[in-house]
């Protein structure tokens, strides 16, 4: 048997034996890191200004003046396509000149149910909402109860006045009287015939608030 002294010197653990070995490397990778860092700095600085120098291949983003709309001009507030103007109140002496006036109370109905009045004439109608509780107006139609019955079915969404905005088939029209409004509505009358005349307030129509006057 012989006799092995022990070993005397650093321990043999793997750690510690690399770690002379790895001090030269890890600086050789950081400057190898800075250097790239530098030369792709100075490259991106480069590339675009050499690109910019002349290059065809450049896109050149839309300008944003070609996506925004261009504000189209607003429409005349008194221009109403299709629909015919009222036509001006006449100017000159009254012809003739007619009272009515609506039912009392929750009466659908105009006190008077015919009129009659001269043609071609001036002619001006005192209307009167005689009722305590309703609303009224009154429409006077180029036509019998077929046109009155389109003019009222147009009046429905005619606010505030339930007179619709093209009045081709009307030849007068008062606007909505609140209880115990009066107007006086003057006009030209048409040639001799017999005209249909109504309320357009919504049901009134139908319920049978209606007249003629007869033209002669
Ligand atoms: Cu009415």
């Amino acid at each position: 048997m012989s006799y092995r002294p022990p070993r005397v010197g650093p321990p043999r653990e793997s750690g510690s034996s690399n770690t002379g070995a790895g001090v030269l490397p890890l600086r050789f990778f950081v400057s190898l890191a800075l250097g790239l860092g530098i030369l792709s700095l100075i490259l991106a600085i480069a590339i675009p200004l050499s690109r910019g120098s002349g290059s065809t291949a450049v896109v050149v983003a839309p300008t944003p003046a070609a996506v925004v709309p261009t504000p189209t001009a607003l429409p005349a507030a008194t221009a109403a396509p299709g629909a015919a103007a009222a036509p001006a109140a006449p100017s000159g002496p009254v012809d003739a000149t007619l009272d009515l006036a609506t039912a009392t109370g929750l009466t659908l109905a105009f006190a008077q149910t015919e009129l009659q009045a001269p043609a071609n004439s001036t002619v001006a109608v005192n209307f009167v909402n005689a009722s305590d509780t309703l609303p009224h107006n009154w429409i006077l139609v180029r036509g019998g109860d077929d046109v009155a019955e389109a003019v009222n079915t147009a009046a429905l969404t005619s606010l505030p006045d339930y007179v619709p905005a093209d009045r081709a088939q009307i030849i007068a029209a008062s606007r909505l009287l609140q209880v115990g409004q009066n107007e006086t509505i003057t006009f030209e009358t048409p040639e001799a015939g017999t005209y249909t005349f109504l309320c357009t307030f919504p049901g009134h129509y139908a319920a049978g608030m209606a007249g003629t006057l007869v033209v002669e």
